[in-house]
């Protein structure tokens, strides 16, 4: 097992891993404020900038576009996923095998856990066989640690963050993709629960730059290993300048104002 800190998909122990599997998740809809960006060789694109350690995309993205740029992008093929089109009870499909994910190339694999839906027990599993053929390919797992379900009215209270960290150590997952449960303080305690485990910030909506900027920062003053985002990235006019301000905050642990006063 190769350790998760020789991997390509973190540098200096940090992640910033660039998200876009929402045509799966959520539909065209997220496309609809940038509509150049449809067209998933304009991500790829984005993602060839220093501070992207990974791109997440799903299998098909994968095998049509992920040729033209392995040399420019760490590929982590989420392995896992649903659309939005579906009404049941928080569930995702297995879309890909770890074998075919590692035939086309993949750095790393993402998976997503709901914790606490009424599939948990099959999506553990699940879970189980992709993290064991990961280990047999000496590829590193990250687990979208997303605590969801009819029990669960409030999926960013800080319990449920630190529950979601511990599940993604307790799995064995290399990396934990969590919700920011609202606080520093919250944020540290879900790294703590998470003990050797890395945890990242996952992105969410879209928010001004200041905003995104700062909790980026507070979640790295925490203890996070850096960010999977996607619309906080690609939805913007201009990816590469947030780009830049998240390469300061997140490797060199700079403030979003010292970032934002560099970069703008
Ligand atoms: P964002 O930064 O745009 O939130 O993307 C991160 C991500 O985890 C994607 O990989 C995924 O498609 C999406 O969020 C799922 O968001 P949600 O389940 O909260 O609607």
């Amino acid at each position: 097992m190769i350790p998760i800190d020789d991997s390509p998909i973190v540098r200096d122990d940090k992640s910033l891993i660039l998200a876009m599997d929402h045509g799966l998740e959520h539909g065209p809809v997220d496309f609809e404020a940038v509509p150049e960006k449809l067209d998933p060789a304009t991500v790829f694109e984005t993602a060839t900038h220093d501070a992207v350690s990974a791109m997440a995309v799903q299998k098909g993205i994968a095998e049509g576009y992920y040729p033209s740029y392995e040399d420019d992008v760490n590929l982590l093929l989420k392995v896992n996923g649903t659309s939005n089109l579906w009404m049941g009870e928080y569930d995702s499909a297995v879309n890909c095998s770890v074998d075919y994910a590692a035939e086309i190339g993949a750095d790393a694999i993402g998976f997503t856990l709901y914790g606490g839906s009424n599939h948990e027990v099959e999506m553990a599993e699940e879970f189980r066989d992709v993290q064991e053929a990961a280990r047999e390919h000496d590829l590193p797992v990250v687990m979208w640690s997303y605590p969801r379900g009819q029990g669960l009215k409030n999926d960013t209270k800080p319990s449920t963050i630190s529950y979601a960290t511990r599940l993604g150590l307790e799995l064995g997952a290399d990396i934990a993709k969590v919700k920011y449960p609202g606080s520093s303080e919250a944020m540290a305690h879900a790294c703590k629960a998470a003990g050797d485990m890395k945890v990242v910030m996952s992105g969410g909506s879209k928010t001004s730059d200041y905003e995104f900027l700062s909790t980026v920062e507070a979640a790295v003053r925490a203890g996070a290993k850096g960010l999977a985002v996607g619309r906080n990235v690609w939805q913007r006019e201009n990816p590469t300048q947030i780009l830049d301000a998240l390469e300061k905050v997140i490797y060199d642990e700079a403030t979003a104002d010292a970032a934002l006063e560099a970069t703008q």
